[in-house]
């Protein structure tokens, strides 16, 4: 059996680190994730490609780190808000929360009430390598109220397209199945 390849998540969301260790642990039996809480300071620029990008890159600047590594920057995208949060989700989401969007969303009906929700991986081999880049999206809309107990952050508000659930209605299993984190980091997987 080849020796398991280990590689690095750096994260300061312990509800990343679950999700993304339980999908290994089922489906990446050749891979082992180890878990680095470095907090690097993100640029509040207006694509999440650029700001996934940018963060890996100092990581490698900084040399912080000498394994393969990745990050990830996700965000919640409300179509009929031209795409907001977006890449300002954490910073609005400490500001004013799930209640905040609710309101936000008051008026909006229907497909008015569609959004996005996407993660971009940036993996890099190591110190010397580019970073490269992995999407993944889910579909969805802002339900109408806060739904569910689990997941963390937006999920108690966005309702996966089709199932009528919101992401805090499913088990860790279940929503890494469908969601943004789980296409992106499958792809990363397929890659590696
Ligand atoms: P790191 O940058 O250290 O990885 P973070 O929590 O700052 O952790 P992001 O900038 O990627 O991560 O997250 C943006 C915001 O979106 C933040 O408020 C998260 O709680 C929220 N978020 C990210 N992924 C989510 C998911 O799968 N479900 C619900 N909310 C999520």
């Amino acid at each position: 059996m080849s020796p398991k390849k280990e590689i690095v998540f750096i994260t300061t969301n312990e509800n990343k680190v679950k999700e993304i260790q339980d999908l290994a642990n089922a489906e990446a039996k050749n891979i082992t994730i180890e878990h680095l809480g470095y907090d690097y300071p993100e640029l509040q620029l207006e694509e999440i490609e650029s700001v996934a990008k940018e963060s890996a890159d100092y990581i490698r600047e900084k040399r912080a780190i000498k394994k393969p590594f990745f990050i990830e920057d996700s965000g919640l995208l409300i179509h009929a808000l031209n795409g907001f949060p977006g890449p300002f989700s954490a910073f609005v989401f400490d500001k004013i929360g799930n209640e905040g969007i609710l309101k936000l969303m008051s008026d909006k009906k229907g497909e008015e009430r569609k959004a996005t929700f996407k993660t971009v991986v940036a993996f890099c081999e190591s110190a010397k390598n580019a970073p490269i880049l992995f999407v993944g999206t889910a579909e969805g809309k802002i339900a109408e109220k806060i739904r569910g107990k689990g997941g963390f952050g937006y999920d108690p508000i966005f309702e996966f397209e089709g199932t009528g659930k919101t992401f805090a209605e499913l088990s860790t299993t279940e929503k890494n199945k469908i969601s943004h984190r789980g296409r992106a980091f499958r792809k990363l997987l397929d890659f590696l």
